[in-house]
């Protein structure tokens, strides 16, 4: 199959709790906050790697989760960090995220790495939270959630060599004669209707061809089907363009070989600047001025490499293969880069103050999201410093004015977690 496909969910680590104690010694009383930082969660990372060559490991798992981070301890110590998660896939492998529908990585390289869900930060400790006025604050921040996606990933083979040309030209007959490969075969155009993929194995030496839907005039503006499909012959090394010289429905050969080289330069110029081998095909069926005429046009077009066969009749094949391989073998891969849809290959951190606000059946506001969590873990509620920092929290970070907007009303409850209380103004 073309394309191997998985759908998993990956969680980053949450950072841990930044931690709440008092300094203690001999003979020193009263000794100040000490609570160091909780640790960050370790990230998700995805890495390329071109020993892997499919999505067969995530055949049965699913669900990848990297470690919080440790909790902050006393005496100003840090919490130890999460260690990263790695998972590794296939060169070729693009990630999407599928809430968001964006392909949020495309790994091209070998060894490339990214990183695709962000462990949370850790929580500060107490020691950061006294002042002139405030000596002994207890409470200590709770650490930030690591982040969680679904994603689905998605393994593009990555062809070697592109067969092009129009419809009917006899593309996948001539794929069906180099590779083991069975694509349909039929006496009309648009028989292949999506990219059909064959290896041609030529001693040591074994690439990917790739036999994509024939392309017509103004296929580049989106006319036929070829269109969406040249994205799959972008990375090949070399394309293999063949030409009907029978000119069996009436038309030119050389108009016809003209034509895909001007949708080509339309689609990705750099596509069409592309090794070409030319094929005339269908020498079977063609007289031999016609065969001569074509060759000798598109030689002085300046292409050099030209193989008159029969794809059906099987002649000039081994011939067409030993080139294909001597130019497979000379030219480099080609890397793609910039194919990232999103702005950013990193999403960034949720925002503290992300939170949702909802009314439920007793008519009180229930406020949930990340700021709820993490705020109501971060605060004491026998502590009057922290519980000031409760409310001034729930003013910067929006919330009395969503609850306001929301139609809140002196006297209605409102319920973040086990808290309840009574709105007043
Ligand atoms: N006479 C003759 N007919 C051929 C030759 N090669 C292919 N054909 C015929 O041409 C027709 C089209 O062949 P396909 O391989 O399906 O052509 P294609 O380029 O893949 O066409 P699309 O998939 O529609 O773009 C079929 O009927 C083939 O049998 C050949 O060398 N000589
Ligand atoms: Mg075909």
């Amino acid at each position: 199959m073309f394309i191997d496909h998985a759908k998993i969910y990956v969680k980053a680590g949450d950072g841990g709790p930044g931690c709440m104690s008092f300094h203690t010694e001999k003979f020193v009383t009263n000794g100040g906050p000490d609570g160091g930082d909780g640790g960050k969660g370790g990230d998700v990372v995805f890495v390329a790697v071109a020993k892997i060559t499919t999505l067969q490991s995530f055949r049965f798992k699913h669900k990848f989760v990297a470690p919080d981070g440790a909790k902050g301890m006393n005496r100003k110590m840090y919490g130890r960090g999460g260690e990263d998660l790695e998972i590794a896939v296939p060169v070729g492998t693009v990630i999407r995220d599928i809430d968001t529908d964006k392909i949020i990585a495309d790994l091209t390289e070998d060894g490339q790495r990214v990183v695709i869900a962000k462990g949370g930060e850790g929580g500060k400790g107490n020691m950061h939270y006294a002042n002139a006025v405030r000596q002994a604050p207890r409470f200590a921040r709770a650490g930030m959630p690591g982040e969680e996606k679904n994603l689905y990933i998605e393994l593009k083979l990555i062809a070697d060599v592109g067969l092009v040309g129009f419809p009917n030209a006899g593309k996948s007959t001539l794929l069906s004669v180099m590779t083991a490969a069975k694509p349909k075969i039929a006496d009309y155009p648009f028989t292949t209707l999506e990219p059909v993929l064959g290896v041609v194995q030529d001693f040591d030496t074994s690439f990917v061809i790739a036999d994509i839907p024939g392309i017509i005039e103004n296929a580049a503006d989106g006319a036929g089907l070829g269109h969406d499909f040249l994205r799959h012959i972008e990375r090949t090394r070399l394309l293999i363009h063949v030409v009907d010289v029978s000119a069996a429905d009436g038309r030119d050969p050389i108009d016809d070989f003209n034509a895909i080289n001007d949708e080509l330069v339309k689609f990705n110029p750099d596509l069409a600047a592309r090794p070409q081998i030319v094929v005339a095909n269908k020498c079977d069926a063609a007289s031999e001025e016609e065969i001569e005429m074509f060759v000798d046009e598109v030689k002085a077009l300046g292409y050099e490499d030209i193989f008159v066969i029969s794809a059906a009749g099987r002649i000039g094949i081994q011939e067409l293969k030993d080139k294909t391989t001597e130019l497979y073998k000379k030219l480099p891969p080609v890397v793609i880069h910039d194919v990232i849809t999103d702005e950013k290959k990193v999403y960034t951190l949720e925002k503290e103050d992300q939170f949702t606000i909802k009314r439920d059946d007793s008519g009180a506001f229930e406020i949930t999201g990340t700021w709820a969590k993490v705020t109501m873990e971060s605060t004491n509620f026998d502590d009057p410093d922290s519980l000031s920092y409760f409310q001034r929290s729930m003013i910067s970070a929006g919330v009395i004015d969503a609850l306001r907007e929301a139609g809140i009303k002196e006297g209605d409850t409102v319920r973040i977690g086990d808290l309840e209380f009574d709105f007043v103004e």
